[in-house]
């Protein structure tokens, strides 16, 4: 039981009921955030927060579930998939890791672009270790440059990584080539090729970021993986099956918002999820929806199978979508959205 947030913790990555008071958990201090002591921890244990910046892309979500060894953050080939902070706890025998995902930094051309831009620069003056991802695949352009200057600030209070990430697309000779490329850019602490698909490296990333970390007990109970609220995870989940195959301005225009997640009355085995996919306009709303219907039953499906594997039970889930006209422009839709 995590002494904050009352969450019961499990073997489960999360548990069905543990998202009630998350959010209050995110903000605990070390002290009382730590669960277990630190009985029995090996001396010099360490712990703290390590956060991935990039462009949009970059590969910062999927390197963040490599680490963590589970899916705790959406992926795709769209850019700005990541739309808020996300925690993946990485858990090792000599301390823990808490992985802070970011989205991309990038142009902003809406106030959502704004607010998401915000919050990169808010989580890296908050972490301990700043991981600075720019892909093998992609020359190091004026978009990683604008990054660098911006992290040069932080740099001289907190330790920044380089990172050239989707090693696994190039040769040898070219993840040469962009880390020297990238060295380039700022004055990195250390600097390290990985690969999140067929991990080389990964393990390697884990022991330099953990090495950055102050001594500390752990901040979060043993087993828990991420503090998404489940609720939000869900609603992730549902979004990352509707980016599939749509393209162009569509993706940033999609948003969904998980009304209700209830178990089926007199069944332990099955919960009813009631879901909102926005879109921005009627258009948009035609392409999700797909000749009757066919597209949006396509990613409902898609969708239930992942939520399932998450929470471990059957799962009825009931999507609609609804046009919030513009809202990635509008303050007040932009908060009824949770942004
Ligand atoms: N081949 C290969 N593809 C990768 C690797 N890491 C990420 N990708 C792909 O790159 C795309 C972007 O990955 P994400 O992890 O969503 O990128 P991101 O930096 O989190 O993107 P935003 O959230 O939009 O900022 C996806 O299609 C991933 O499958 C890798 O190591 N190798
Ligand atoms: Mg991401």
């Amino acid at each position: 039981m995590c002494e904050t947030c009352e969450r019961v913790t499990g073997d489960a990555a999360v548990s069905v009921r543990s998202y009630t008071r998350a959010d209050q958990c995110r903000k605990a201090p070390r002290k009382s955030a730590a669960a277990g002591g630190d009985n029995g921890r090996m001396d010099g244990y360490r712990s703290g927060f390590a956060c991935f910046v990039g462009r949009p892309n970059a590969g910062k979500s999927t390197l963040t579930n490599a680490l963590v060894g589970t899916k705790v953050a959406i992926t795709s080939n769209k850019p700005q998939t990541t739309r808020h902070t996300i925690r993946g706890i990485v858990h090792r025998p000599d301390g823990q890791l808490v992985l802070v995902d970011t989205p991309g930094l990038h142009r902003p051309r809406t106030l959502l672009g704004q607010r998401l831009n915000d919050l990169v620069r808010e989580t890296w003056s908050e972490v301990d270790v700043v991981g600075f991802c720019v892909p093998a695949d992609q020359k190091v352009g004026p978009g990683d440059k604008f990054i660098a200057a911006e992290l040069e600030k932080v740099a001289k209070r907190t330790p920044v990584v380089g990172i050239v990430t989707k090693t696994d697309l190039v040769s040898q000779q070219q993840v040469m080539e962009q880390l020297l490329a990238l060295q380039q850019v700022m004055e990195f602490a250390e600097i390290i090729p990985v690969s999140a698909v067929d991990g080389f490296q990964v393990d390697k990333l884990s022991d330099l970021l953990l090495q950055k970390l102050p001594e500390g007990p752990p901040l979060y109970p043993d087993g828990d993986l991420t503090d998404e609220p489940e609720q939000t995870l869900v609603a992730e989940l549902i979004r990352e099956a509707a980016l599939e195959g749509v393209r162009d301005e569509l993706p940033h225009s999609i948003a969904v918002v998980v009304e209700e997640m209830l178990p089926r009355e007199g069944r332990d085995d099955l919960i009813d999820i009631h879901a909102f996919v926005f879109v921005e306009r009627p258009s948009q709303k035609a392409i999700i929806l797909g000749h009757r219907g066919e597209r949006l039953k396509q990613v409902g499906t898609t969708a239930r199978k992942h939520i399932e594997a998450l929470l471990g039970t059957r799962v009825y889930l009931d999507l609609h979508i609804k046009i919030a006209k513009d809202w990635q422009r509008d303050p007040k839709q932009l908060r009824r959205l949770g942004f």
